[in-house]
């Protein structure tokens, strides 16, 4: 295989490569910018690598036509990658989020087919590549992120073949029988395929995609590996993300955080019950049926408002696309008619939030539930649930968790639903709320231990364990075979 030598002013032996950078871009009063780290997980994830490495990261600041560069973040050099409007539209909210984000979460919401913006798709794809490889060192390691960039591997692959290049969806990866539906599906796979590792949050995403890459690209393939005709071997597996367990435990155990966490209970008027949903809104969460579940619960009587209260926080989020505002319209609807139909004066069954809000206040509103309310229709991982459990520290409250997000996989003591099944909800609902201290202690427990011990640094630190490890070429005969 030819190695093609790295630019001779590249510098960096990692490079992360995500749609965003992991900061935002601030206007301030007087007309100023400055730079606000935004609050994803991802970079609290990668910072330890990036310090020890020589780690940049490549990404979009968020608005239109910006390449301007933002001040280094924690020893992490950041550098943009610039969309014109046009491209936020047919590649971003088009490609991304209209085609690849509901045809990903099992068609709950129609995906759109548009050629113009799959070009889109491509045109900036390419721009990502490119853009690593004149900043990689050569035999460098590259990190690349999410359904938005699925064709940067492959780009990449061909720009330089000397760099070990991984890949991490944060997004379910759909059966063989959704992916077929996608008019480039071969192209994707392709794409993927550039990359040494691909990493999904469950193991069913990685059997998908070894099924799809046999069935459609033809390549051999043997559990978790697929064998390609220049001697590459591709490793598929799964990474389940997590969040900073140690960072997020000791902030919910301050003193601040408990008296704010009272006094949310009090803002509520103290009911015996509070149950909480935070989500960015989005047709894959479930919020409205989990609404549903609890209004019917109101209805016939079987809860009352004095006792139970729900505290549902929906940041709204990609509200350019259709299917996101009428989204926030039905559910502003729903609230507004549980609000109206169970409501005492002073006593809203449902407290509706839009903001967003910082991570103290955040870990206030889990310290202050008895219940987190977690119920996706489809969800790659789901943070808000392990974030939960990270902030009860006193080993109390319930879980009532989605089988449908990934973190069911590990947060077995949970108690799980299938959110499509309202009465199923319903009578999970009430066993949460009537569980024996001793029983939700048992549950709590475990679940902290779990995300303790896989909290995000080691989610990090193994996936780059893994791609680092060399993985020697394959001297196979392979063929193409016939599809199963
Ligand atoms: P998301 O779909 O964004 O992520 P999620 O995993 O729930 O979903 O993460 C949301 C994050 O935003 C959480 O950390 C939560 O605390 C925070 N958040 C939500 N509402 C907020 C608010 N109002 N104010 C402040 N913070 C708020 C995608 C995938 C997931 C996967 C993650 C990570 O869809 O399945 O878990 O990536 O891989």
């Amino acid at each position: 295989m030819s190695v093609d030598p790295g630019p001779a002013d590249a510098t960096y032996d990692l490079v992360v490569v995500a749609n965003r950078l992991p900061v935002d871009r601030v206007v301030e009063d007087d007309g100023s910018v400055s730079w606000r780290r935004s609050p994803g997980g991802l970079v609290t994830a990668v910072e330890p690598v990036m310090q020890k490495y020589d780690g940049a990261w490549v990404g979009w600041t968020g608005g239109p036509d910006s390449d301007e560069a933002p001040p280094d973040e924690s020893g992490m050099r950041l550098v943009p990658v610039a969309l014109s409007a046009q491209e936020i539209e047919e590649f971003y909210e088009g490609f991304s989020n209209g085609t690849l984000w509901p045809l990903y979460h099992d068609v709950v919401a129609k995906p759109e087919f548009h050629r113009e913006w799959w070009d889109a798709y491509v045109t900036v794809n390419r721009r990502f590549a490119e853009k690593v490889a004149s900043l990689a060192a050569e035999n460098a390691m590259v990190w690349v992120h999410d359904y938005q960039l699925q064709l940067v591997p492959g780009m990449l692959r061909e720009l330089r073949a000397d760099l070990r290049i991984g890949f991490f969806l944060h997004i379910p990866f759909p059966p063989a029988e959704l992916f077929a539906q996608l008019p480039w599906r071969r192209q994707i796979l392709e794409g993927l395929l550039g990359a040494d590792l691909v990493g999904f949050q469950r193991p069913g995403g990685a059997q998908n995609f070894v099924r799809l890459v046999r069935q459609r690209v033809g390549h051999k393939t043997h559990r978790d590996l697929v064998y390609l005709p220049d001697g590459r071997v591709v490793e598929a597996a799964a990474f389940p993300i997590s969040i900073d367990f140690p960072g997020l435990a000791e902030l919910s155990r301050s003193e601040e955080v408990a008296a704010r966490a009272k006094e949310i209970r009090e803002q509520l008027g103290n009911p015996r019950h509070v149950l909480l949903g935070v989500d960015r809104l989005d047709y894959t969460k479930g919020i409205f049926s989990r609404l549903r579940a609890f209004a019917e619960l109101l209805a016939e009587g079987q809860i009352d408002v004095e006792e139970a209260v729900f505290l549902q926080v929906a940041t709204p989020s990609r509200e350019r696309v259709d299917e996101y505002r009428r989204l926030r319209d039905e559910i502003d609807r729903l609230v507004g008619h549980i609000n109206g139909d169970y409501g005492r004066i002073g006593r809203p069954a449902i407290s509706y939030l839009h903001a967003s809000y910082p991570r103290d206040e955040m870990a206030a509103m889990f310290r202050a539930a008895d219940i987190a309310v977690v119920t996706p229709l489809r969800d790659g991982m789901n943070l808000v649930a392990k974030e939960y459990v990270a902030c009860r520290q006193q080993d109390d409250g319930a879980l009532v968790l989605s089988e449908f997000a990934g973190a069911a996989d590990e947060l077995k003591q949970a108690f799980l639903v299938n959110p499509y099944d309202i009465n199923g909800m319903k009578s999970t609902l009430l066993e949460a709320m009537h569980a024996q201290p001793r029983d939700l202690a048992r549950r709590m427990k475990a679940m902290r231990k779990t995300v303790k011990e896989h909290d995000v640094v080691a989610w990090a630190a193994d996936f780059m364990g893994r791609l680092s490890e060399v993985r020697p070429s394959h001297h196979k005969r392979v063929h193409p075979v016939e599809d199963d």
